[in-house]
């Protein structure tokens, strides 16, 4: 069976879609309109109960969340070296920034836009968006300062944090932020759109690279 990738364009399924390529993985695409709400229809439900992108189908099951999945591409991929497996701190370290992106920057970014997960007022949904923003600079602050080594997250090698990284770092135009504020992750950036992969997946997305 060949894996197949649910996602939608714009959204955090692009980061595993990039270790996808990055592996020279053979994986199929599967794209949901949000527009229709594809997500939490009964065919996706049955796919994925938690109604969000990405998830992966495997030969073995259905596999969620993002650190996961990066992790699963690295490991059943060890040719393409995108994780320091042998190396326990090292790996560490790397679980310990997809952690923050996930739990911390991720879900700061949600509050932008998906505020009525959270909250049913109106009043208190928009001050969440407000928020958003100043949270989402705090943490790519943070990202800058204290944890991207340069040129890659972690260093000289190449891993799975860096499509994770730029990902997210795409959204920040949605808050009105300019990467510049932050040279660091403004130069990984650059770095990933010349990657041949990163040009790949966006193509397959119908991004323009
Ligand atoms: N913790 C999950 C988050 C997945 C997630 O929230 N995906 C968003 C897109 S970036 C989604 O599917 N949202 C659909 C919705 O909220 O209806 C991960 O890291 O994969």
């Amino acid at each position: 069976l060949i894996p197949t990738l649910y996602y939608a364009p714009g959204t955090i399924a692009l980061a595993t879609h990039i270790a996808l390529a990055e592996a020279q993985a053979e994986y199929r695409l599967v794209r949901l309109d949000f527009a229709k709400t594809e997500q939490r229809g009964a065919e996706y439900l049955a796919v994925n109960p938690k109604g969000r992108v990405p998830a992966l189908v495997t030969d073995r099951g259905i596999l969620t969340e993002t650190p996961a999945l990066l992790t699963y591409v690295a490991q059943t991929h060890p040719a393409a070296r995108l994780a320091p497996f042998e190396d326990a701190f090292a790996f560490a370290r790397i679980q310990a920034f997809m952690a923050y992106l996930c739990s911390t920057v991720h879900v700061a970014h949600a509050h932008l836009r998906r505020g009525a997960r959270w909250a049913d007022s109106e009043a208190a949904i928009s001050e969440m968006a407000a928020r958003a923003p100043a949270n989402m600079d705090e943490c790519f602050r943070l990202i800058e300062a204290e944890m991207l080594q340069g040129p890659w997250v972690m260093g000289e090698h190449y891993t799975i944090a860096d499509p994770y990284l730029f990902t997210l770092a795409g959204w920040l135009e949605r808050h009105g932020i300019d990467i510049a504020r932050y040279p660091k992750v403004s130069e990984h950036h650059v770095f990933m759109l010349a990657r041949p992969a990163v040009r790949r997946a966006l193509e397959e997305q119908g991004q323009a690279a």
